[in-house]
């Protein structure tokens, strides 16, 4: 593969590797044979040795306009010699109240308020904290339980790992947050298998809900919080109709319905939010990733006017003791507002769903190859799941993602899927090329 113009590739620098302490990363084993990526452009990235690699991933769900978007670096740039940092608390910079009123007309109607953080964990605790805080500044203090749901990721922090469904993230960190209690996941390849778009088997799973308001009582339970596609865990669709029942049981109980949008926000499923894309309104949402490009970390919580109100209607003074130094940083409400106009001039939150029948047609060819017992996929979003290996579970996802990095794609292995979730710049010729390596990447790794 050529290199980019302009490209300066040198070879690793020969700096010791041992300091840098990877985060979710097999750092003896990466050591050993370093994967190193130096240099990224619209839709590839170059590793440090030169190789051209299609992105298969929008970096980690993030870069949804593609790399290196000039108008993105020169706003940056901009921001930057500007002015640098503003303390965000009882101070404000133009740029935090414009980007929160684009990213609130971005919203499903009524949710108009924006709190910045600068990640996606950052903004799961600040959602889970205002729930609690919102129910206690309407005088129903005791509703403190919070609901999350096997095969969730909702960022790394106590709490989100709390209300997370991973048992690797949480079985060696002690007893996380008191209070929380877990839907059953939605994945059901008996049922499901090789669907396309929404499985059809499944809704009824959101009643487990009304099991855990018979358990513990409604009147105790702050918020449900659901990705509305689980990502990380490997891509699980709601079941059709499993949102919509979550919500009616959420309103009818008075149990906040909380949306982590980190990944499925700004464009991935076709519609700016998964909210609109199902039609289904939470009353908090939560995002990062693609509100930047992920040029500069920044997160968000989108709040509805009653949650916002019920803390506005309260006592003079600060109304919620929360926030971070770096909150509505400059630089990242600069890349913001740059990132929101690319997406817009491009109309790139809705192409996914232009590209969608392309890309499943594409997905859905990889059936039959060896170890293959899945294959799921929504706007530009995509898995493929193996049966685990006589090995051990996660083995065979790893084989595939090392296959196709050596073979020219960057593609994420959760555990026994590979998940794909490429910028929404992506043209046929890309998707073509990352399939085929995929598909290659798997004959090779089967054993
Ligand atoms: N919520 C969701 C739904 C996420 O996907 C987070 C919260 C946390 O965001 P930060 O910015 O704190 O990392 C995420 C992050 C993967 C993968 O392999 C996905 C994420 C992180 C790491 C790996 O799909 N998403």
């Amino acid at each position: 593969m050529t290199a980019a113009p302009g490209a300066s590739l040198d070879a690793p620098s020969g700096a010791p590797l041992d300091a840098y302490w990877m985060p979710f990363t097999a750092n003896r084993q990466f050591k050993a044979a370093p994967r190193l990526l130096a240099r990224a452009s619209g839709m590839s990235y170059w590793t440090a040795d030169g190789r051209e690699l299609v992105d298969g991933t929008a970096g980690l769900w993030c870069v949804n306009a593609g790399h290196g978007r000039p108008e993105i670096v020169e706003a940056i740039a901009r921001q930057a010699a500007e002015m640098d940092y503003a303390p965000p608390f009882q101070i404000g910079h133009p740029k935090a109240f414009e980007l929160a009123d684009r990213v609130a007309a971005l919203a499903p109607e009524g949710l108009n308020h924006v709190f910045f953080t600068n990640s996606g964990s950052e903004s799961v605790e600040t959602a889970l904290k205002m729930a609690i805080a919102y129910h206690r500044a309407r005088g129903e203090g005791q509703r403190v339980r919070l609901i999350g749901r096997e095969r969730g990721y909702h960022g790394v922090n106590f709490g989100g790992t709390a209300v997370g469904g991973m048992v690797a993230n949480r079985k060696v960190f002690g007893a996380l947050v008191a209070g929380v209690d877990h839907l059953r996941h939605t994945h059901d390849l008996s049922r499901n298998a090789f669907t396309r778009g929404q499985p059809q088997h499944g809704a009824e799973l959101a009643d487990e809900l009304e099991r855990l308001v018979a358990l513990h009582d409604a009147s105790t339970i702050a918020a449900v919080i659901v990705e509305p596609m689980a990502g990380s865990t490997g891509v699980l669709l709601p079941p059709a109709g499993y949102l919509q029942r979550l919500r009616e049981i959420c309103s009818k109980h008075g149990i906040l319905l909380i949306f982590d949008e980190v990944i499925t926000g700004f464009g991935r499923l076709g519609s700016p939010f998964a909210a609109q894309h199902y039609g289904v309104t939470p009353d908090l949402m939560t995002v990062a990733k693609g509100i930047t490009n992920g040029g500069v970390p920044m997160g968000a919580v989108i709040a509805s006017d009653a949650i916002h109100d019920a803390f506005m209607n309260g006592p003079d003074g600060i109304e919620l003791f929360h926030g971070y130094t770096y909150s509505a940083h400059p630089l990242a409400c600069a890349a913001g507002l740059a990132t929101l106009d690319v997406y817009a001039r491009e109309g790139l939150l809705t192409r996914a769903a232009e590209v969608a029948p392309y890309w499943e047609e594409a997905l859905h060819s990889l059936k039959g190859l060896p170890n293959v017992i899945d294959i799921r996929n929504t706007g530009l979003v995509g898995a493929v799941e193996f049966a685990p290996s006589p090995a051990g579970a996660g083995k065979r996802g790893f084989a595939v993602f090392q296959a196709c990095w050596e073979r020219g794609a960057l593609v994420r292995a959760a555990a026994d899927n590979i998940a794909l979730s490429p910028p929404l710049i992506i043209e046929r010729q890309h998707i073509d090329r990352l399939i085929g390596i995929l598909g290659d990447a798997i004959r090779a790794a089967a054993t």
